[in-house]
Parts: C-alpha cells; sequence; structure tokens
C-alpha cells in the first residue's frame, strides 16, 4: 500500500478525552474513530489489526474442534423469557420493538440463541459432544464505556459454546478451551493468566478470567509472578490427548480478580517476593454452567440407556477488539506502536527519505514493488514530507520493520533496516533487503 494514497488520518496532538496509552495511539495512529459513546468506526488501519487477531482467534477455535456459525445479531425477547433473563439482565441490555410490536434486543451475548439452535437440531448423545463458536458484533449498554474500544459499548466478540453428555464431557470440553485460549494469547505475544473469577450474569459454577497484567486494566489482581516466565507456545498440543498435566500447571500457583481474592490464602501460599499485586485487562472469560440454560430451554439428549437428560454446557467468550487495545497497552512508548509481527497490520515500512531524488525512487520503487508481487504485507512512504515527519509517522504506527532508503546510503549501496521494537539498525543492499522479506 502507498501512504500517499492511504487513509490514515494521523493526528499529532494527544487527543484529551484518551486517559490510557492504547486509546491516545489508536486515535493517534488513525486506526479507530468514536462514532458516539462507547461506538466507535475501525478505520483501515485498525481494521487491518482486528482481522488478523479475528483470524488468530479462528485458527486456534479450529484446532481446538470447534465449528464456526454466525448467529443473529438481533435476537427476539422469547427466548430470553424461557431461560428467565429477560427481565434479569437488566439496563445493560439494548431492547428494540419491531413495526408488530414483538419485543427484540441486540445481543449482549448468545446463550439463548445456540441452546435454540441445538434443542432444535441434535437429540442423541451420539451427536455429542458438539462446539459452535462465532466471531461477532455485540451490544451492552456499559453505564460507563471508557477506555475507547476497551470498555465499548459495541464491541466484536467471539463466543464459543459446548455441549456435552455429562459433566466429565463438559469438563474436557471446558480444558479445550482453557488450553486454546492460552495459545491463542500467546499467539498475539501476550501473556495472559488465568484466574479464578465470578461468573457475573451468564452464570455457573466454573469460570476463570484470563488476564493481561498491566497497570491501566480496570480490575486489581494478585497472582504468582512465576506465570510471567511460563511460555504456552514452547510445546505443541494435542487435544485428543488428556489436557489435565497442561491445566494443572497453569493452575498451580495463586492468580485471582478482585472478587475472587482471598489475602489470607494469597499471603500463605505465595512467598512474598513472588507476590504480584497489581491491575489487569480482560480478554477472555471461560464459564461452565452444566444445565442452567438447557433445562428451563428444554435442550435434552438421549442417553445410550434411553433416558432424557438437559445437556451439559458451557461459554466461552474473547474480548477481539478489546484485544487491540490490550495488545497496544503491552507493546509501546513514547514513540507509538510496537506490533508483533503475529498481529501487525503491515509487517514492513518503507520509507523513501527523499522524493524527488530519482536514485532514491528507483530503489524504492523497485522494493515496494518486489515485496508486493511477493505477498509480503508493506506500506510505502511515498509522500513528499519531511523525513523527520516520516519517521515519525513509522514509529507511531508501530510497523515491526523499517526499511529506509536515502540518497546518502543509495551511492554506497545500502539501505537501512530498522527493527521497531529494538531500535536495532543494520545496513544492507537492496538485494539483501529484499531477500530477508521476500525469501
Ligand atoms: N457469553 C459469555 C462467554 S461467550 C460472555 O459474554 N462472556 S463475557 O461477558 O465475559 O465477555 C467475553 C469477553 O468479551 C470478555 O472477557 C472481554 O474480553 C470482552 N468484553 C466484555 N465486555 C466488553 C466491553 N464492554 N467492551 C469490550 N470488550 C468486552
Amino acid at each position: 500500500m502507498r501512504l500517499s494514497v492511504y487513509f490514515l488520518p494521523t493526528l499529532k496532538e494527544n487527543p484529551s478525552e484518551a486517559q490510557i496509552p492504547s486509546h491516545r495511539l489508536m486515535l493517534r495512529a488513525g486506526m479507530i474513530q468514536q462514532s458516539s459513546a462507547g461506538i466507535y468506526s475501525w478505520l483501515p488501519l485498525g481494521h487491518r489489526v482486528l482481522r488478523r487477531i479475528e483470524q488468530i482467534v479462528r485458527q486456534e477455535m479450529d484446532a481446538a474442534g470447534c465449528q464456526e456459525v454466525l448467529m443473529p445479531a438481533i435476537q427476539p425477547a422469547d427466548l430470553w423469557r424461557e431461560s428467565g433473563r429477560y427481565d434479569q439482565y437488566g439496563e445493560e441490555m439494548l431492547r428494540l420493538r419491531d413495526r408488530h410490536e414483538r419485543d427484540m434486543l441486540f445481543g449482549p451475548t448468545h446463550e439463548e440463541v445456540v441452546t435454540d439452535i441445538f434443542r432444535r437440531n441434535i437429540k442423541s448423545y451420539r451427536d455429542l459432544p458438539k462446539n459452535l463458536y462465532q466471531i461477532q458484533w455485540k451490544f451492552r449498554d456499559e453505564i460507563r464505556p471508557r477506555f475507547g474500544i476497551m470498555r465499548g459499548r459495541e464491541f466484536y466478540m467471539k463466543d464459543n459454546f459446548s455441549f456435552d453428555l455429562d459433566f466429565e464431557g463438559a469438563k474436557r470440553s471446558y480444558n479445550k478451551m482453557f488450553v486454546a485460549y492460552l495459545r491463542t494469547f500467546a499467539r498475539m505475544g501476550l501473556k495472559a493468566i488465568p484466574m479464578e473469577a465470578k461468573s457475573g450474569p451468564i452464570g455457573g459454577d466454573m469460570s476463570h478470567e484470563f488476564v493481561i497484567l498491566a497497570e491501566t486494566g480496570e480490575s486489581a489482581v494478585y497472582c504468582h509472578a512465576d506465570y510471567l516466565d511460563m511460555d504456552m507456545l514452547a510445546e505443541g498440543v494435542d487435544y485428543t490427548q488428556a489436557l489435565d498435566p497442561i491445566i494443572a500447571s497453569w493452575t498451580r500457583h495463586y492468580a485471582a480478580t478482585d472478587d475472587k481474592h482471598e489475602p489470607e490464602r494469597f499471603e500463605r501460599e505465595v512467598p512474598e517476593d513472588k507476590r504480584l499485586t497489581t491491575r489487569g485487562i480482560e480478554v477472555g472469560h471461560i464459564f461452565y454452567f452444566g444445565t442452567k440454560y438447557s433445562k428451563p430451554m428444554g435442550a435434552t439428549v438421549t442417553t445410550e440407556d434411553g433416558r432424557e437428560v438437559p445437556v451439559e454446557m458451557g461459554s466461552y467468550g474473547i474480548g477481539v477488539s478489546r484485544l487491540v487495545g490490550a495488545v497496544i497497552e503491552a507493546g509501546h512508548d513514547e514513540a507509538g506502536i510496537i506490533w508483533p509481527e503475529s498481529v501487525a497490520p503491515f509487517r514492513l515500512g518503507l520509507i523513501n527519505l527523499k522524493i524527488g531524488d530519482p536514485a532514491c525512487r528507483k530503489a524504492s520503487d523497485e522494493i515496494y514493488g518486489t515485496l508486493k508481487g511477493r505477498d509480503v504485507e508493506i506500506l510505502y512512504d511515498d509522500r513528499d514530507e519531511s523525513a523527520g515527519a516520516k519517521f515519525a509517522t513509522m514509529d507511531l504506527i508501530g510497523l515491526p520493520w523499517q526499511l529506509i532508503v536515502g540518497p546518502r546510503g543509495l551511492k554506497a549501496g545500502v539501505v537501512e533496516l530498522k527493527e521497531r521494537a529494538t531500535d536495532e539498525r543494520q545496513e544492507l543492499s537492496v538485494e539483501a533487503a529484499l531477500a530477508r522479506f521476500a525469501g
């Protein structure tokens, strides 16, 4: 993509409404724009990151044996009357009425819709287990939307739902999602720590939040520091094998959110020099709630010996849009964002330092054409701007690599490669640069 034609409305000044780095940087880098309170448009740069994060989530869901569906955003109130949540859910639910005076709502979550799909189609233990997921916009009329897309009213979520015959099966499904979540967040360069949590309006008996540690996080968290040294991607995972050892290792130390925190246990179980008391961002939340929805809604299956039992369920959410902010909270500096390669909007930024110089233009155009032809995601700053402005833009939008083409270097036959995260620079020939990224 040529920056001269790219829609990238960057801001020079810090927007006064932004209180945390991710919000500030997303606005300054032209990634999002507020439409109304807690509701945002995603501009091209932000949209690319959102799509990349979504794709990692999708790949890990598929790898764990889940199947993608897309349920309606607008739901009939009657389904929620069946589960008993219509009156319970409160003011966070956006209630609507259609032209026939039927009560509808914009889905804040999808347990009822998916339970309805299940009960209309699955009747026998032979069709279990099943695990369905979707990636979709939700609406919750949050009383205090804030921090940009971090706590929005409209937000993008991956949610999935497991259906099993009995508790053992449901536990296996829960464990699979637990492991899939650890892998998903690790692939985005994040250290997400599973913490015991309250289940809130979703309900249920067993629940973990996946939390990124960040001073700017919304909730207080308490955990053992050794979690920060654990690496989920060190080994592959085989979902057909028992996952208990992985779960055991990721729950062996104390880790709890504010709601579940037990100060005495924390002090008893965690040595003083390992006690982390900080704040965190909840990027995922998993719930086991058994028959909470299947029983009232009549989602039953027949067992092998002919009994009819309500299906055992769990639900699992990832804040896909919130993750864009979380990745920025975890990776930025004074100058701007520092994307990990796995979610970066482009892999490489190419800077032509001197537009008026024919040699610079020729070399830059060639590099751009060749890399684009090889499907390298490259953003080419071909604007007629000062070198300083170009460096500032590139640092602000945080692409992992910058390739800088200037008249002096070219005379010596080299271009400069800068790594955004470390600021390490090296000079190399154009051929070497091409080989490095196209190879
Ligand atoms: N039905 C369950 C699981 S599918 C559910 O809705 N869980 S949740 O309420 O915990 O939401 C799942 C994830 O969505 C959260 O972990 C969080 O990362 C994200 N999320 C929740 N509320 C918001 C919000 N207002 N803005 C942005 N992301 C949010």
